[in-house]
């Protein structure tokens, strides 16, 4: 009896483990095949949905005609509490597609804030030859320590990460001489937002523990009533 108690016993937490288990999953994705999928811009003029060109298909395309820097903004399917919904990377697909007049050129970046924090991502520096192509960018994400390429610009990572309300890429990293005429057309497409949201039993698995823990519970019982 003592022997098949511990067989139920690892039996159990075998179940218990392998119906538990994490896995990866996109969590929320932009490809702009059809739309600009709800993204916005501090600067609408300068922001179109391009049908072809991506990577592939629909992107976002950015013209400049001003000396704004523009950026643009997730829609809500990107926010919340990362913390909750197990964030574990971000990742998006950059291409710088025609220049002239460069004065400077910034890091890929992304910027998360929220009522408890904000942070920058910068990337690796982009190509200087153009057009540079479809990069894919990638930020981690974690809750246990701050991931490489992060800087906290307020308050704190995990306050951030507990409730992010703005998810923000700059779509403009070149900046051009005004003086004259200038060219600077960039794009942006594959927006992902990836995790290993908290493992949750399935009902089904959920039934069965409860059976082989009933069965067990009948089991200690009969034993003791036994003199
Ligand atoms: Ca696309
Ligand atoms: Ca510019």
């Amino acid at each position: 009896m003592q022997i098949t108690w511990r067989y139920g016993l690892v039996a159990l937490a075998i179940a218990g483990f392998t119906c538990g288990e994490a896995q990866a999953d996109i969590l929320a994705s932009s490809t702009f095949d059809t739309s600009l999928d709800g993204w916005t811009s501090n600067t609408p003029s300068q922001i179109a949905w391009q049908s072809t060109g991506g990577n592939p298909g629909g992107y976002i395309q950015f013209t400049d005609s001003t000396g704004d820097s523009t950026v643009v903004f997730a829609p809500s399917s990107f926010l919340g509490n990362y913390i909750a919904l197990g964030v574990t990377s971000t990742s998006f697909d950059d291409n710088i597609i025609a220049e002239s007049q460069v004065e400077s050129v910034g890091q890929y970046e992304i910027d998360l804030s929220g009522p408890l924090g904000s942070a920058t991502f910068l990337g690796s520096q982009p190509s200087s030859t153009y057009p540079t192509g479809w990069i894919t960018v990638t930020a981690a994400i974690s809750d246990t320590a701050l991931p490489s390429g992060w800087t906290v610009t307020s308050g704190s990572w995990l306050g951030l990460l507990s409730d992010v309300t703005q998810y923000q890429i700059p779509i403009e990293l070149v900046t051009n001489n005004q003086s004259g005429s200038w060219t600077d057309v960039e794009g942006i497409d594959n927006v992902t937002l990836t995790g290993s949201p908290a493992a949750v039993p399935e009902p089904a698995s959920l039934s069965l523990m409860f059976t082989f823990i009933g069965v067990l519970g009948l089991a200690w019982l009969r034993r003791r009533r036994t003199p």
